[in-house]
């Protein structure tokens, strides 16, 4: 298999956390790649008409995206425990996916209005207003944390992406003052495969 990525991108990193956490990490390449809206990657265009990452290429030459198909087709790779729960449990878990990737759509956007927008273009109640949902986001994180136990599946692979896109990108944004999910993120980050894929 082969994944364009790049360490920067939190969605990129769901994958690449997912694919450290079943073992399957020795059967692809990943392939580093830079990406902007403004930039399109001639390589990635090939492969993927959104020119986003990540985008996997399995090993009969299928191209998928976004990462939560990407997600779901290494869960199904998987022998062991799985990422994606079966029965009632699947809901909840991709309900916790689209939550924390909605937390990131709206960071992600705010990264590429203050760092790639041209300054005079920049539009501030925009801005405000995706840092309503990322903070109405995380409050609800902070609610359902204290459920989450032990458990490392596809919805806290995606917190963990948000909590550490927000310390590498928004270091000013106070989400450790959610005391809970600040307990929580501490006990997570020492995991391997959270440490090996954090963005320098
Ligand atoms: N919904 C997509 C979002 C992917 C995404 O926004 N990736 C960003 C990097 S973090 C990207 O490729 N941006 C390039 C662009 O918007 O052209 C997913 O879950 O994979």
């Amino acid at each position: 298999m082969r994944l364009w990525q790049n360490p920067a991108s939190p969605f990129a990193r769901k994958v690449r956390i997912v694919f450290r956490e079943s073992g399957l990490l020795p059967r692809t390449e990943e392939i580093n790649v830079a990406v902007s809206p403004v930039s399109p990657n001639a390589d990635l265009a090939r492969h993927n008409p959104l020119v986003k990452i990540p985008a996997l290429q399995t090993d009969d030459g299928t191209v998928l995206y976004d990462s939560s198909v990407i997600c779901e087709y290494l869960d199904s790779l998987n022998p062991g425990a799985h990422m994606l729960p079966a029965g009632a449990a699947r809901w909840d878990a991709l309900r916790l996916q689209s939550l924390c990737d909605g937390i990131l759509d709206a960071a992600v956007l705010c990264r590429y209005e203050l760092a790639v927008r041209p300054e005079p273009y920049r539009w501030n109640d925009w801005v405000q207003g995706q840092f309503t949902k990322i903070r109405s986001g995380l409050d609800a994180l902070a609610t359902e944390v204290p459920s989450w136990g032990s458990s490392f599946g596809i919805g806290q692979i995606g917190a963990a992406c948000v909590l550490g896109y927000l310390d590498f990108r928004f270091g000013d944004e106070k989400w450790r003052e959610r005391a809970a999910l600040a307990t929580w993120y501490d006990s997570v980050r020492q995991r391997a495969s959270v440490v090996a894929t954090t963005p320098a």
